[in-house]
Protein backbone atom coordinates (compact mmCIF):
# COMPACT_ATOMS: atom_id res chain seq x y z
CA UNK A 1 0.00 0.00 0.00
CA UNK A 2 1.50 3.18 -0.98
CA UNK A 3 1.11 6.18 1.75
CA UNK A 4 1.22 9.50 0.43
CA UNK A 5 4.40 11.67 2.30
CA UNK A 6 2.71 13.11 5.83
CA UNK A 7 3.61 16.29 5.20
CA UNK A 8 0.97 16.68 1.89
CA UNK A 9 -1.55 14.83 4.75
CA UNK A 10 -1.01 17.53 7.21
CA UNK A 11 -1.39 20.49 4.96
CA UNK A 12 -4.91 19.42 3.91
CA UNK A 13 -5.75 20.62 7.61
CA UNK A 14 -3.04 23.33 7.84
CA UNK A 15 -1.97 25.19 5.34
CA UNK A 16 1.89 25.58 6.69
CA UNK A 17 5.14 27.31 5.60
CA UNK A 18 7.64 24.38 6.02
CA UNK A 19 7.38 21.39 8.03
CA UNK A 20 10.37 20.53 9.75
CA UNK A 21 9.87 16.92 10.77
CA UNK A 22 7.03 14.30 11.27
CA UNK A 23 7.84 12.35 14.18
CA UNK A 24 6.32 8.74 15.27
CA UNK A 25 5.50 8.91 18.46
CA UNK A 26 3.29 6.87 21.38
CA UNK A 27 2.37 3.17 22.15
CA UNK A 28 -0.58 2.40 20.82
CA UNK A 29 -1.25 -0.51 19.35
CA UNK A 30 -3.98 0.42 16.92
CA UNK A 31 -3.81 4.03 15.06
CA UNK A 32 -0.48 5.18 14.08
CA UNK A 33 0.35 8.74 15.85
CA UNK A 34 2.77 11.61 14.71
CA UNK A 35 4.29 14.65 16.07
CA UNK A 36 4.40 17.62 13.02
CA UNK A 37 6.35 20.85 13.66
CA UNK A 38 6.02 23.31 11.15
CA UNK A 39 5.82 27.05 10.50
CA UNK A 40 3.27 29.29 9.90
CA UNK A 41 4.04 33.46 9.16
CA UNK A 42 7.01 32.76 10.87
CA UNK A 43 5.96 31.06 14.09
CA UNK A 44 6.66 27.28 15.24
CA UNK A 45 3.43 25.03 15.94
CA UNK A 46 3.80 21.53 17.07
CA UNK A 47 0.35 19.46 16.24
CA UNK A 48 -0.77 15.92 16.46
CA UNK A 49 -1.04 13.53 12.89
CA UNK A 50 -3.33 10.25 13.15
CA UNK A 51 -3.54 7.83 11.05
CA UNK A 52 -6.84 5.90 12.57
CA UNK A 53 -7.11 2.07 12.17
CA UNK A 54 -10.06 1.70 10.22
CA UNK A 55 -9.72 -2.20 10.11
CA UNK A 56 -10.31 -1.84 13.98
CA UNK A 57 -12.57 1.43 14.05
CA UNK A 58 -14.88 0.76 10.60
CA UNK A 59 -16.92 3.44 10.80
CA UNK A 60 -14.48 6.59 11.10
CA UNK A 61 -17.15 8.70 10.74
CA UNK A 62 -19.15 7.62 13.76
CA UNK A 63 -15.93 7.70 15.94
CA UNK A 64 -15.55 11.77 15.16
CA UNK A 65 -19.35 12.60 15.64
CA UNK A 66 -18.69 11.09 19.07
CA UNK A 67 -15.98 12.69 19.63
CA UNK A 68 -16.99 15.89 18.47
CA UNK A 69 -20.13 15.09 20.51
CA UNK A 70 -18.02 14.93 23.65
CA UNK A 71 -15.65 17.95 23.05
CA UNK A 72 -19.21 20.43 22.81
CA UNK A 73 -20.08 18.55 25.94
CA UNK A 74 -16.89 18.98 28.30
CA UNK A 75 -16.86 22.56 26.70
CA UNK A 76 -19.86 23.93 28.05
CA UNK A 77 -18.78 23.19 31.72
CA UNK A 78 -16.95 25.94 33.37
CA UNK A 79 -15.50 23.74 35.68
CA UNK A 80 -14.11 21.10 34.05
CA UNK A 81 -9.66 21.29 34.63
CA UNK A 82 -8.93 19.92 31.87
CA UNK A 83 -7.99 20.87 28.22
CA UNK A 84 -10.40 19.26 25.80
CA UNK A 85 -8.40 17.98 22.40
CA UNK A 86 -11.13 18.39 19.74
CA UNK A 87 -9.75 18.19 16.22
CA UNK A 88 -9.04 19.95 13.98
CA UNK A 89 -11.28 20.38 10.51
CA UNK A 90 -9.70 20.06 7.28
CA UNK A 91 -9.82 23.13 4.68
CA UNK A 92 -12.92 21.53 2.90
CA UNK A 93 -14.57 21.43 6.81
CA UNK A 94 -14.14 17.77 7.28
CA UNK A 95 -12.96 15.91 10.28
CA UNK A 96 -11.67 13.37 8.29
CA UNK A 97 -8.72 13.60 5.14
CA UNK A 98 -8.91 10.30 3.06
CA UNK A 99 -5.53 9.62 1.15
CA UNK A 100 -5.48 8.12 -2.03
CA UNK A 101 -4.58 4.78 -0.40
CA UNK A 102 -8.11 4.62 1.60
CA UNK A 103 -6.33 5.64 4.98
CA UNK A 104 -8.32 8.31 7.43
CA UNK A 105 -5.99 11.05 9.35
CA UNK A 106 -6.88 13.57 11.51
CA UNK A 107 -5.00 16.04 13.29
CA UNK A 108 -5.42 17.11 17.13
CA UNK A 109 -3.85 19.71 19.19
CA UNK A 110 -0.20 18.96 20.68
CA UNK A 111 0.43 19.73 24.09
CA UNK A 112 3.83 20.79 24.72
CA UNK A 113 5.23 20.70 27.96
CA UNK A 114 3.66 17.53 28.89
CA UNK A 115 4.32 13.73 29.18
CA UNK A 116 2.38 10.30 28.97
CA UNK A 117 3.14 7.98 31.97
CA UNK A 118 3.07 5.16 29.68
CA UNK A 119 5.09 2.77 31.96
CA UNK A 120 5.03 2.61 35.93
CA UNK A 121 3.80 5.65 36.57
CA UNK A 122 4.68 6.48 40.76
CA UNK A 123 2.04 7.26 42.92
CA UNK A 124 2.21 10.87 42.81
CA UNK A 125 1.55 10.78 38.99
CA UNK A 126 -0.86 7.78 39.33
CA UNK A 127 -3.10 9.93 41.73
CA UNK A 128 -3.02 12.70 39.11
CA UNK A 129 -3.89 10.76 35.96
CA UNK A 130 -6.71 8.31 37.92
CA UNK A 131 -8.02 12.12 39.35
CA UNK A 132 -8.06 13.06 35.79
CA UNK A 133 -10.27 9.75 34.32
CA UNK A 134 -12.49 10.42 37.73
CA UNK A 135 -13.24 14.05 36.55
CA UNK A 136 -13.71 13.20 33.01
CA UNK A 137 -16.15 10.54 34.15
CA UNK A 138 -18.05 13.17 36.42
CA UNK A 139 -18.07 15.63 33.78
CA UNK A 140 -20.10 13.31 31.49
CA UNK A 141 -22.04 11.77 34.09
CA UNK A 142 -25.43 13.19 32.44
CA UNK A 143 -23.95 13.46 28.76
CA UNK A 144 -27.25 11.17 26.86
CA UNK A 145 -25.33 7.83 26.32
CA UNK A 146 -27.91 6.98 23.79
CA UNK A 147 -26.60 10.05 21.48
CA UNK A 148 -23.10 7.85 20.95
CA UNK A 149 -21.96 5.34 18.77
CA UNK A 150 -20.34 2.14 19.63
CA UNK A 151 -17.13 2.83 17.84
CA UNK A 152 -16.25 -0.96 17.88
CA UNK A 153 -19.44 -2.84 18.99
CA UNK A 154 -19.59 -5.12 21.97
CA UNK A 155 -16.09 -3.94 22.89
CA UNK A 156 -16.51 -4.84 26.44
CA UNK A 157 -18.94 -8.00 26.03
CA UNK A 158 -17.14 -10.41 27.00
CA UNK A 159 -19.07 -12.97 26.60
CA UNK A 160 -19.27 -12.43 22.69
CA UNK A 161 -15.68 -12.35 23.36
CA UNK A 162 -15.69 -15.48 24.87
CA UNK A 163 -17.42 -17.18 21.70
CA UNK A 164 -14.85 -16.15 19.55
CA UNK A 165 -12.20 -17.39 21.90
CA UNK A 166 -13.98 -20.81 22.07
CA UNK A 167 -14.39 -20.53 18.04
CA UNK A 168 -10.81 -20.11 17.17
CA UNK A 169 -9.83 -22.85 19.59
CA UNK A 170 -12.26 -25.16 16.91
CA UNK A 171 -10.67 -23.87 14.22
CA UNK A 172 -7.12 -23.37 15.50
CA UNK A 173 -6.17 -20.96 12.21
CA UNK A 174 -2.53 -20.55 13.11
CA UNK A 175 -2.23 -23.49 14.58
CA UNK A 176 -0.57 -22.08 17.58
CA UNK A 177 -2.76 -23.89 20.40
CA UNK A 178 -0.20 -26.28 21.57
CA UNK A 179 2.35 -23.27 22.18
CA UNK A 180 -0.62 -21.86 24.33
CA UNK A 181 -1.97 -24.56 26.31
CA UNK A 182 -1.12 -23.10 29.33
CA UNK A 183 -2.61 -19.87 29.04
CA UNK A 184 -5.64 -21.11 27.63
CA UNK A 185 -6.32 -23.58 30.82
CA UNK A 186 -5.79 -20.37 32.89
CA UNK A 187 -8.13 -18.39 30.98
CA UNK A 188 -10.85 -21.15 31.30
CA UNK A 189 -9.68 -20.94 35.19
CA UNK A 190 -10.62 -17.19 35.55
CA UNK A 191 -13.99 -17.76 33.81
CA UNK A 192 -16.12 -17.36 36.53
CA UNK A 193 -15.35 -13.60 36.55
CA UNK A 194 -16.56 -12.85 33.29
CA UNK A 195 -20.05 -14.59 34.22
CA UNK A 196 -19.94 -13.18 37.09
CA UNK A 197 -19.61 -9.63 35.86
CA UNK A 198 -21.86 -10.80 32.60
CA UNK A 199 -24.99 -11.44 35.35
CA UNK A 200 -23.78 -8.04 36.90
CA UNK A 201 -24.60 -6.16 34.03
CA UNK A 202 -27.71 -8.41 33.24
CA UNK A 203 -29.08 -7.53 36.36
CA UNK A 204 -30.06 -4.28 35.08
CA UNK A 205 -28.61 -2.83 38.64
CA UNK A 206 -25.30 -0.97 36.93
CA UNK A 207 -25.41 2.63 35.75
CA UNK A 208 -25.27 2.62 32.18
CA UNK A 209 -22.40 5.77 31.96
CA UNK A 210 -20.48 7.23 28.85
CA UNK A 211 -16.91 6.17 29.60
CA UNK A 212 -13.46 6.00 28.06
CA UNK A 213 -12.72 2.75 27.83
CA UNK A 214 -9.14 2.89 27.31
CA UNK A 215 -7.88 4.52 30.75
CA UNK A 216 -4.69 3.41 30.79
CA UNK A 217 -1.59 5.58 32.37
CA UNK A 218 -0.25 6.67 28.78
CA UNK A 219 -3.84 8.21 28.11
CA UNK A 220 -3.24 11.12 30.47
CA UNK A 221 -0.83 13.82 29.39
CA UNK A 222 0.86 15.54 32.34
CA UNK A 223 2.23 19.05 32.44
CA UNK A 224 6.24 18.12 33.03
CA UNK A 225 6.99 21.11 35.14
CA UNK A 226 4.12 20.56 37.51
CA UNK A 227 2.84 17.32 36.90
CA UNK A 228 -0.82 18.35 36.84
CA UNK A 229 -2.90 16.68 34.75
CA UNK A 230 -3.28 18.46 31.93
CA UNK A 231 -5.93 15.83 29.40
CA UNK A 232 -7.55 12.95 29.04
CA UNK A 233 -6.65 11.35 25.53
CA UNK A 234 -7.55 9.09 23.24
CA UNK A 235 -11.08 9.54 22.44
CA UNK A 236 -12.22 6.59 20.16
CA UNK A 237 -13.65 4.02 22.32
CA UNK A 238 -15.46 6.65 24.31
CA UNK A 239 -18.88 4.65 24.44
CA UNK A 240 -21.81 3.86 26.68
CA UNK A 241 -20.19 1.77 29.34
CA UNK A 242 -19.85 0.44 32.88
CA UNK A 243 -17.02 2.40 35.60
CA UNK A 244 -16.07 -0.77 36.20
CA UNK A 245 -13.84 -0.99 33.24
CA UNK A 246 -12.35 2.29 33.40
CA UNK A 247 -11.57 1.75 36.93
CA UNK A 248 -9.89 -1.90 35.71
CA UNK A 249 -7.71 -0.47 33.07
CA UNK A 250 -6.20 2.12 35.35
CA UNK A 251 -5.44 -1.24 38.09
CA UNK A 252 -4.24 -3.10 34.99
CA UNK A 253 -2.04 -0.51 33.60
CA UNK A 254 -0.50 1.71 36.47
CA UNK A 255 0.18 -0.77 39.67
CA UNK A 256 2.34 -3.53 37.74
CA UNK A 257 5.39 -3.37 38.49
CA UNK A 258 6.59 -4.48 34.72
CA UNK A 259 4.93 -3.51 31.55
CA UNK A 260 1.82 -5.28 29.28
CA UNK A 261 4.58 -7.37 27.33
CA UNK A 262 6.99 -7.97 30.32
CA UNK A 263 8.16 -11.77 30.17
CA UNK A 264 9.31 -11.94 33.92
CA UNK A 265 7.01 -11.88 36.85
CA UNK A 266 4.31 -9.54 37.77
CA UNK A 267 3.93 -7.51 41.42
CA UNK A 268 1.69 -5.36 42.41
CA UNK A 269 3.08 -1.91 43.36
CA UNK A 270 0.42 -1.19 46.48
CA UNK A 271 1.45 2.27 46.70
CA UNK A 272 0.71 3.36 43.43
CA UNK A 273 -2.58 1.13 43.91
CA UNK A 274 -3.85 3.07 46.87
CA UNK A 275 -2.55 6.34 44.84
CA UNK A 276 -4.82 5.03 42.14
CA UNK A 277 -7.60 4.67 44.14
CA UNK A 278 -7.53 7.67 46.15
CA UNK A 279 -7.02 10.20 43.02
CA UNK A 280 -9.89 8.48 41.22
CA UNK A 281 -12.84 8.77 44.44
CA UNK A 282 -11.59 12.33 44.51
CA UNK A 283 -14.23 13.04 41.58
CA UNK A 284 -16.34 10.11 41.80
CA UNK A 285 -16.93 9.28 45.26
CA UNK A 286 -19.91 11.76 45.52
CA UNK A 287 -21.87 10.10 42.01
CA UNK A 288 -21.09 6.49 42.09
CA UNK A 289 -24.07 4.32 43.22
CA UNK A 290 -22.82 1.87 46.26
CA UNK A 291 -23.24 -0.91 43.66
CA UNK A 292 -20.67 0.33 41.81
CA UNK A 293 -18.33 1.05 44.45
CA UNK A 294 -18.53 -2.65 46.02
CA UNK A 295 -17.91 -3.89 42.32
CA UNK A 296 -14.89 -1.57 41.04
CA UNK A 297 -12.54 -4.65 42.39
CA UNK A 298 -14.19 -7.21 40.53
CA UNK A 299 -13.90 -4.49 37.40
CA UNK A 300 -9.96 -5.09 37.69
CA UNK A 301 -10.48 -8.42 37.59
CA UNK A 302 -12.68 -8.57 34.80
CA UNK A 303 -10.95 -5.77 32.13
CA UNK A 304 -7.22 -7.77 33.42
CA UNK A 305 -8.74 -11.00 32.50
CA UNK A 306 -10.82 -10.21 29.44
CA UNK A 307 -7.26 -8.21 28.33
CA UNK A 308 -5.81 -11.69 28.33
CA UNK A 309 -8.34 -13.29 26.69
CA UNK A 310 -7.87 -10.85 23.75
CA UNK A 311 -4.10 -11.01 23.41
CA UNK A 312 -4.32 -14.60 23.58
CA UNK A 313 -7.29 -15.36 20.68
CA UNK A 314 -5.26 -12.55 18.77
CA UNK A 315 -2.09 -14.89 19.11
CA UNK A 316 -3.96 -18.06 18.16
CA UNK A 317 -5.93 -16.40 15.10
CA UNK A 318 -2.44 -15.27 14.06
CA UNK A 319 -1.94 -11.88 15.19
CA UNK A 320 -4.55 -9.81 13.10
CA UNK A 321 -5.28 -7.23 15.35
CA UNK A 322 -2.38 -5.94 17.35
CA UNK A 323 0.49 -4.90 16.06
CA UNK A 324 3.25 -7.31 17.34
CA UNK A 325 6.82 -6.33 17.33
CA UNK A 326 8.19 -10.54 17.21
CA UNK A 327 6.00 -13.95 16.61
CA UNK A 328 5.07 -14.72 20.57
CA UNK A 329 4.73 -11.46 21.09
CA UNK A 330 0.75 -11.37 21.99
CA UNK A 331 1.53 -14.54 24.22
CA UNK A 332 3.90 -12.98 26.25
CA UNK A 333 1.23 -10.34 26.69
CA UNK A 334 -1.56 -13.08 27.45
CA UNK A 335 1.16 -14.71 29.98
CA UNK A 336 1.62 -11.17 31.35
CA UNK A 337 -1.68 -10.42 32.10
CA UNK A 338 -2.70 -13.78 33.52
CA UNK A 339 0.13 -13.54 36.46
CA UNK A 340 -1.69 -10.19 37.01
CA UNK A 341 -4.80 -11.24 37.20
CA UNK A 342 -3.33 -13.60 39.67
CA UNK A 343 -1.65 -10.86 41.61
CA UNK A 344 -5.01 -9.09 41.89
CA UNK A 345 -6.99 -11.86 42.59
CA UNK A 346 -4.92 -12.20 45.35
CA UNK A 347 -4.93 -8.28 46.78
CA UNK A 348 -9.21 -8.50 46.25
CA UNK A 349 -9.66 -7.72 50.21
CA UNK A 350 -7.40 -4.72 49.96
CA UNK A 351 -8.40 -3.51 47.14
CA UNK A 352 -11.88 -3.26 48.36
CA UNK A 353 -10.87 -1.48 51.67
CA UNK A 354 -8.76 0.81 48.69
CA UNK A 355 -11.97 1.64 47.49
CA UNK A 356 -14.64 1.76 49.76
CA UNK A 357 -11.59 3.70 52.28
CA UNK A 358 -10.21 6.48 49.70
CA UNK A 359 -12.05 9.63 49.29
CA UNK A 360 -13.76 9.66 52.36
CA UNK A 361 -10.80 11.00 54.86
C1 LIG B 1 -5.25 -0.98 22.37
O1 LIG B 1 -3.89 1.21 20.79
P1 LIG B 1 -4.02 1.39 22.23
O2 LIG B 1 -2.75 1.02 22.93
O3 LIG B 1 -4.58 2.72 22.63
C2 LIG B 1 -6.70 -1.41 22.53
C3 LIG B 1 -7.08 -1.38 23.99
C4 LIG B 1 -6.16 -2.30 24.76
C5 LIG B 1 -4.70 -1.87 24.55
C6 LIG B 1 -3.75 -2.83 25.19
C7 LIG B 1 -9.27 -0.03 20.17
O4 LIG B 1 -5.15 0.35 22.78
O5 LIG B 1 -8.42 -1.81 24.15
O6 LIG B 1 -6.49 -2.27 26.12
O7 LIG B 1 -4.40 -1.80 23.14
N1 LIG B 1 -7.55 -0.52 21.75
C8 LIG B 1 -8.49 -1.02 20.94
O8 LIG B 1 -2.49 -2.26 25.24
O9 LIG B 1 -8.69 -2.23 20.81
MG1 LIG C 1 -6.49 3.44 22.53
Amino acid sequence: MHTPPLSGIIRQFIPFDTCFAVTPIGAGNINDTYRVDIQINGKKQSWLLQRLNHQVFTNPDAVMRNIRAVAAHLEQQDDFPLRIPAPVATSEGKWLHRDDAGNYWRVFPFYDNTFAPEHLPEPAVAFEAARAYGAFLYALRDFPANELVETIPGFHDTERRWAVFEDILKKNPANRQKQAQAEIDALFEARTVFTQVHRLKQSGELPRRVTHNDTKAGNVLLDTQTGRAVAVIDWDTIMPGTVLSDFGDMVRTFAPDCPEDGSGSVNLRLDTLEALCRGFMCPTAGFLTALERQNLPLGALWIIGEQALRFLTDYLAGDTYYKIKYTEHNLVRARNQLALFQEVERHQTLLQEMCSGAGEG
